[in-house]
Parts: structure tokens; C-alpha cells; sequence
């Protein structure tokens, strides 16, 4: 499945972004859609709906208290017009992300599912599905219930005391510390493509002296390569040049004195180089098809002490970040994107994590061109609980690793994969679960490290044994002997000894941070003061200071900004671990973390 991408051969994409009708399903059995098949109508027909925006989270749209904390099947609908022309190409209707279970039907026909709330999915829509003289009608119904077995995993718990509960009463307990933001939460797209196209690329780079290769393997709609008249498989360079050239779907391309993708702190003469990779294909009718990837030609490798990029030692100084804002929740946000872009480069971050799921293909896109590196996280975050390890918790998650290696693969920011946040790997139903989704990520992969991200104590930690990478979450001095800072250094620098000491591979700490409120002062430092939160820092900066250039690998603020979560008594509106705001304005604690991530790059 490749991303759409304008070319000549596929000039025609109609992005869905506007005002959708919207009505969630409040009645009791929660089925009252599909009861009365609201998909064969426009919405509108069905009883009262408002106007939502696509893309976005539904949860913040409204002054409705019941929708922000809905449970259950939201409907949505709009309409378009289908150009009479184009009917004879494949049709293809593409969805980004919608969160979690989703049901898509056009013109009242059921055209896919998907379950998973962070990846895209993509199904054809046949000609007879379409009407070229009217309007045509996409339907979505969206289910944001977490089970034991979804990922991030859930529970719905019925509340049977009726002293204290009316009839029914249920609520939906989350093991995650972000707010469950639902609904269309990317671009939603109908493109086409010739009847006979290029089906998948991948890529697979290397260098040696002053000679790149760039590996690669296309696979094409059609199963007989003789069907096809002609392929022609180009790069070209950042200027357009031509730089290497083949004739066939499989191969290895040289490239003379390559430009390697760097970090843009690892070489400021061209940083996050990219070439293009150009495939046409021309099939014995004369059909053509076209597709355009960037992609870089780096390696990454991993000694047991080192993470490598293009053989030099790479040293993350990153932040964990969420896809989070005011209004739009999840939804995917231009102004955003650029504005956090902005600050990365700001405060001097070389890496981030997309704690704690896939982030949108333009955020990655902006990774690739802009050299910010990525720890790639799938939305295995939460899995605690023993019902979340069973066969079929397993294979969804094998499944979810399966579509984000195929969508991230070729993307040169990206430098490993984390299966997982903060699972109970002290549990030994963990090994038998962790295993093999680590083996079968490295396996789709074998070119970039696997992890997960550990919170556990070192003497109980079991899968840790089967990552390339450790990474691991602390927090000394918050919520463990809350206040003592003085305790961090002791504390956090003895821990890390003892994980490098018993797995013996390089370590990123890929947490530490304190809630701060913005503008709250105290002095001496006092817990959730800004205070407070740059005293913790640069207590956990001196350990990172002496394990630098020794085991530790790379260490990221928890969090880039605050974010929303479930209303709980730990949190005020919200985690306030940022550096900045929720609004993405800077604490005190931007500040010191820019002075600190400057002057790492300038000694480097
Ligand atoms: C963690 C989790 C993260 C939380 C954070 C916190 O360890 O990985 O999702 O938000 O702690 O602030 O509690």
C-alpha cells in the first residue's frame, strides 16, 4: 500500500477534508445504526446531526459533555462527485487513521473494515458502486470501545449496583495516560491509479567507500512480469539529475558518490539528503503507471554499546511526544505540524519517539526531510493486565506491526521499531508474548533494530534479553521518593549500571520528567513549580552526562508538550510534563533543555 502521491500517472486524488455529517449513537443497545441501516440514507434522514470536521477528534468539537467522554459507534457521511472519465482506472478510497474499529460503506455498500486506530487502510471501489450524473455518499461508523485485546487494550466495566448505578451504567477504564480522543483522525482520500500498478517498493540502502546501492523490489498488480511491455526504474538526485538507472522490478542501483541522509546535527552541509526513486511501468497495452518515492540512502547498526548512523555514533538528545492540541485533539493539523517542527529544531532535539503509537505520514515526511530521527511505536501501550496477553491480543499485534513496518519501511528516519510502551515484562506470559512479535518485527526488517519501552526493575525484567536497543522509562524524584532530587543521581546512575551490566546493549532513556503548571513558581523548588521541574532535569542531565560516549545512547524529555488524558486525580486538566504547553509555548524548562541540546550539538 503506497502512500497517494500526486504524479503524472495518478494526477487525480480528492481529499474529503470539510464538514462531514456526524451523530453518535447514544441510544441503549448502542446499535441503533445498524438496527436502522443509517448507511442506506444520508445521516441527515436518520435524525438530528451536527456538522464535524475531517479530519479531527470528535471529542472537543462540542460544549457536549457526553460526547467529549462517548463510548460506542459514531456515524459520519459526506458527499462527492466522481468524474465520468476517470471510470475506467482503479478507484481507490483511502482512510489514514480513524480510531479504533471503523466500517466504511459509499453509496450504502460495504466497501472495508479496519480495526486499529493509527494506520491507514485502504480499499477499491467499483465502478458500479459509483454514479457519474449524481452525488455519491461515504458512510463511516467509528468505535473507540478498547477491549483487553485492542491495542492500546481497555475494559468496559458494568457498574450492577443499582444503590449506586442506574440500570446499564458502564464506564470505559483505560490503561494509558492519554485521553481515548476518537473519530476520523487523518485525511480521508479517493485516488486512483491504472488497472495494472505498482503495488509496493521496497527499499534497502548501503554505502561502502564512495559508492551507494540502493536495493530494491517492486511488486506490481499483476502476478506475470511478461504482461508488462516496459519498466523503468530512475533516481534521481536532489536536483533532479539522473543518478542510476535499471530496467527491472528487482535489483540493486549504484550510486557514485552518494550523499548519505544525516541528522540534521550529524552534518550541516546536507543534512537529510533525498533522492527520488521513480518507477514506470508500461503493460502490453500501453497502459502507464508512475509512482515517486523519496527516500536516503544511511545504514543503522547497534554494537553493545553504540547506535550507529552511516557507521558514526549517534547520540539521541530527543523528546517522547504526543499527537495532541487544543480542539482538534488527534486530528491531523498542518499548523501544528510546522509549529512543532519548528520547535524541535528550536530547542536542538535530533529525535523523537512517537510515543505512543504511529504518527500521521506527514508528520514522518517532515521527519525524513527535516533529519529529525524516529523511534518508530506502535500502540502497544498498556498491556498489563494477564487477559491482555492472549493468542488473540497476539496476533492483532503481529498484524498492527505488520502494516506499520509496510508503511514506514522505506522512510530514512526511521531508525528502529518499539513494539511496545511499558508492558508488564516481569510477567512471564510476557517472554512468550514479546518474542515473537520482536522476531517477526526483525524479521519483516532485519535492517533496523527492534525494542520495547521497559519500566520495570532490572532484577525482574524478562524480555529485555530479545531487543537490539534497551529503552527505558524513569522517574526518580517524581514517582518514586517524590521530591528528593538529591536521590536522582545515586538512584538513576546505579539502575542504568545494572541494565547495561545484565543485557549488556546499548541503553536510551526514553522517559524522565516532572508535571510542572506553567507560570507556577516557588523557590526553593516545590513539586509541579517550573522550579521544581528544571532542578529534576539537570540532576538527570548529570547522569546522562557521565554514561555519554560509555552504554548510553540517547535520553528524551517526557514530554515534549502537556497533553490531555482521562480525568483522574494525578492530573490537573491533563499530563503537565511538557517543556512546553499544551498551547506550545516554553517553560523554563525548554529554555535549559535548548542551552543543554545546543551545546551537545556544538561539542559533537
Ligand atoms: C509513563 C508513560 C507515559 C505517561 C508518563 C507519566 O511512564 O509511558 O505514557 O504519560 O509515564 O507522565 O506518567
Amino acid at each position: 500500500m503506497l502512500y497517494p502521491r500526486q504524479t503524472w500517472a495518478r494526477a487525480f486524488i480528492h481529499d474529503l477534508t470539510g464538514m462531514w455529517n456526524f451523530r453518535a449513537d447514544d441510544s441503549v443497545s448502542r446499535r441503533q445504526g445498524f438496527d436502522e441501516q443509517w448507511y442506506l440514507h444520508s445521516l441527515s434522514k436518520t435524525g438530528k446531526v451536527i456538522p464535524m470536521p475531517v479530519p479531527s477528534s470528535y471529542n472537543d468539537i462540542t460544549q457536549d459533555k457526553g460526547l467529549r467522554d462517548f463510548v460506542g459507534w459514531a456515524w459520519y457521511d459526506t458527499e462527492f462527485y466522481f468524474p465520468r472519465e476517470l471510470l475506467n482506472k482503479r478507484i481507490v478510497l483511502r482512510l489514514d487513521s480513524v480510531h479504533y474499529n471503523a466500517i466504511v460503506w459509499v453509496n450504502g455498500q460495504e466497501i472495508m473494515r479496519h480495526d486499529g486506530g493509527h494506520l491507514p487502510f485502504e480499499g477499491e471501489i467499483l465502478g458500479h458502486q459509483l454514479s457519474v450524473d449524481d452525488l455519491n455518499r461515504i458512510t463511516v461508523a467509528v468505535n473507540n470501545t478498547l477491549t483487553p485485546t485492542t491495542l492500546p487494550p481497555g475494559e468496559i466495566i458494568y457498574e450492577n449496583d443499582t444503590n449506586r448505578y442506574p440500570p446499564g451504567y458502564f464506564v470505559q477504564k483505560l490503561q494509558m495516560d492519554f485521553f481515548n480522543y476518537a473519530g476520523i483522525h487523518r485525511s480521508v482520500k479517493i485516488y486512483t491509479t491504472p488497472k495494472v500498478y505498482v503495488n509496493d517498493i521496497t527499499l534497502v540502502t548501503d554505502y561502502k567507500d564512495d559508492k551507494g546501492f540502493v536495493n530494491f523490489n517492486i511488486t506490481t498488480s499483476t502476478s506475470s512480469p511478461s504482461d508488462l511491455r516496459s519498466i523503468d526504474v530512475v533516481v534521481r538526485d536532489a536536483y533532479d539529475h539522473v543518478v542510476g538507472k535499471a530496467g527491472n522490478l528487482k535489483g540493486t542501483i549504484d550510486i557514485p558518490n552518494p550523499n548519505l541522509w544525516w541528522p540534521w546535527t550529524m552534518n550541516t552541509s546536507s543534512p537529510a539528503y533525498l533522492y527520488k526513486f521513480e518507477v514506470t511501468i508500461v503493460t502490453k497495452d500501453g497502459e502507464k503507471d508512475n509512482y515517486l518515492l523519496p527516500f536516503g540512502i544511511r545504514t543503522i547498526n547497534v554494537t553493545n554499546t553504540q547506535l550507529l548512523i552511516n557507521d558514526r555514533p549517534f547520540y539521541c538528545h530527543g523528546v517522547a511526544k504526543h499527537e495532541d492540541s487544543d480542539i482538534r485533539g488527534k486530528g491531523l493539523d498542518f499548523p501544528l505540524i510546522a509549529k512543532d517542527f519548528n520547535l524541535l529544531k528550536w530547542l536542538g532535539t535530533n529525535c523523537i519517539r512517537t510515543s505512543h503509537y504511529p504518527y500521521a505520514e506527514e508528520i514522518m515526511d517532515q521527519c525524513d526531510r527535516q533529519g529529525i530521527v524516529v523511534i518508530d511505536e506502535c500502540p502497544g501501550v498498556g498491556i498489563t493486565k494477564k487477559n491482555n496477553f492472549g493468542p488473540v491480543s497476539l496476533s492483532h499485534h503481529l498484524k498492527v506491526m505488520e502494516e506499520l513496518v509496510q508503511r514506514d519501511k522505506n522512510r530514512p528516519s526511521v531508525i528502529m521499531w518499539s513494539t511496545a510502551n511499558e508492558p508488564d515484562s516481569a510477567l512471564p506470559e510476557a517472554v512468550a508474548y514479546f518474542r515473537p512479535i520482536l522476531e517477526h518485527t526483525k524479521a519483516l526488517d532485519p535492517t533496523r533494530p527492534v525494542t520495547f519501552v521497559a519500566n520495570q526493575d532490572v532484577n525482574k525484567e524478562l524480555v529485555s534479553q530479545y531487543v537490539d536497543v534497551i529503552c527505558i522509562n524513569r522517574y526518580n524524584a517524581w514517582y518514586t521518593d517524590c521530591s528528593h532530587t538529591e536521590l536522582i543521581q545515586r538512584q538513576l546512575g546505579n539502575d542504568l549500571h545494572k541494565w547495561h551490566g545484565k543485557f549488556n546493549k546499548p541503553i536510551i532513556v526514553a522517559e524522565y520528567g516532572a508535571d510542572t503548571i506553567a507560570g507556577l513558581h516557588q523557590d526553593p523548588s516545590f513539586v509541579f513549580t517550573e522550579e521544581y521541574q528544571i532542578e529534576f532535569m539537570n540532576e538527570y542531565h548529570q547522569v546522562f552526562d557521565s554514561l555519554r560516549g560509555d552504554f548510553l545512547v540517547g535520553e528524551m524529555v517526557w514530554n515534549f508538550a502537556d497533553f490531555m488524558t482521562k480525568q483522574e486525580i494525578i492530573r490537573v486538566v491533563g499530563n503537565k510534563k511538557g517543556v512546553f504547553t499544551r498551547q506550545r509555548q516554553p517553560k523554563m524548562s525548554a529554555h535549559l533543555l535548548r542551552s543543554r541540546y545546543y551545546k551537545i550539538i556544538n561539542s559533537t
